[in-house]
């Protein structure tokens, strides 16, 4: 395969931390009442855990030495993507009227490739994976078409590995900026992505092991939909009977936003439209 050569934990973990320190916005309510009530109850929650379990000193240290794994393997950004953001998403988009979203992961790299309506996403000279046109419209909810909408769009390759995450993959390979023609149209011709599984070798990849779960996302597309005087979408689309589509380890598959791709010349073909609210 081209790009599976010695993908680490800690070397995606790096890049995902040091692209999430470039990207993150601080902010939010910083007051002391705020953040004394948001700690006062994780704390409580986790005093409770340990009364409830009657957690051993053993355990206690099994934790510490976790936790410092986590950090040291650059982990922070997968974890917690993977185990709270879905519910941070659901509480941030429950008043949404237009399409659904769903978490954005720690693989989102900002400024790919500005390409036209009519795409073909950065791949090597035989890429390997099924061929996949993914085309659709972008509208406001009354129906009208969005013209020039942005359509970000970034997946795994057919080893499931990410570019700027795995080694030996070219940069921006299965990413890019798609703009959508004048009636808010786009097609983009890419390959299927494969399931992803969390790295086996990390702190996160140990804790599921040990926890006896499995470590599978189902194959899926991630993208953020935008156009000037519209709140920005952030999803990912998942495909039909493909492997843990029903068991996502990372809790973020909707009905809404499982594609049914239908056999076409050379590959897949399959569409799907986006409704942006206003902002
Ligand atoms: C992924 O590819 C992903 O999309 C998420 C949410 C977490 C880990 C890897
Ligand atoms: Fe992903």
């Amino acid at each position: 395969q081209l790009s599976t050569q010695q993908a680490t934990a800690a070397s995606s973990g790096r890049s995902a931390t040091e692209v999430f320190r470039k990207k993150a916005k601080a902010g939010g309510d910083t007051s002391t009442d705020r953040v004394s009530a948001l700690v006062s109850e994780l704390l409580a929650a986790v005093h409770g855990i340990v009364r409830e379990h009657k957690l051993t000193y053993a355990e206690y240290d099994a934790l510490k030495s976790w936790l410092i794994q986590v950090g040291a393997d650059g982990e922070w950004p997968l974890f917690l993507d993977v185990f709270v953001e879905h519910e941070v998403e659901r509480v941030a988009n429950e008043n949404r009227q237009g399409s659904k979203g769903t978490i954005e992961g720690p693989y989102y790299v900002p400024g790919a490739p500005v390409l036209g309506s009519d795409a073909t996403l950065p791949m090597r000279d035989g890429e390997p994976g099924t061929p996949l046109l993914f085309a659709g419209q972008v509208r406001d909810g009354s129906g009208a078409p969005i013209g020039g909408a942005r359509i970000e769009i970034w997946h795994a390759d057919d080893g499931g590995f990410y570019s700027q995450f795995a080694p030996a993959i070219p940069e921006w390979n299965l990413r890019g900026t798609v703009i959508a023609d004048d009636e808010g149209r786009f097609r983009i011709r890419t390959i299927q992505p494969a399931p992803y599984q969390i790295p086996t070798d990390g702190a996160t990849g140990k804790l599921i092991a040990a926890a006896g779960w499995h470590a599978w996302r189902p194959a899926h597309l991630h993208l953020k939909v935008s156009a000037e005087g519209y709140e920005l979408i952030t999803t990912q689309l998942y495909f039909r009977g493909c492997e843990h589509v029903d068991s996502d380890i990372a809790s973020a598959v909707k009905p809404e936003l499982i594609l049914d791709p239908a056999p076409a010349a050379g590959g897949n073909e399959v569409t799907y439209d986006f409704v942006l609210d206003p902002a």
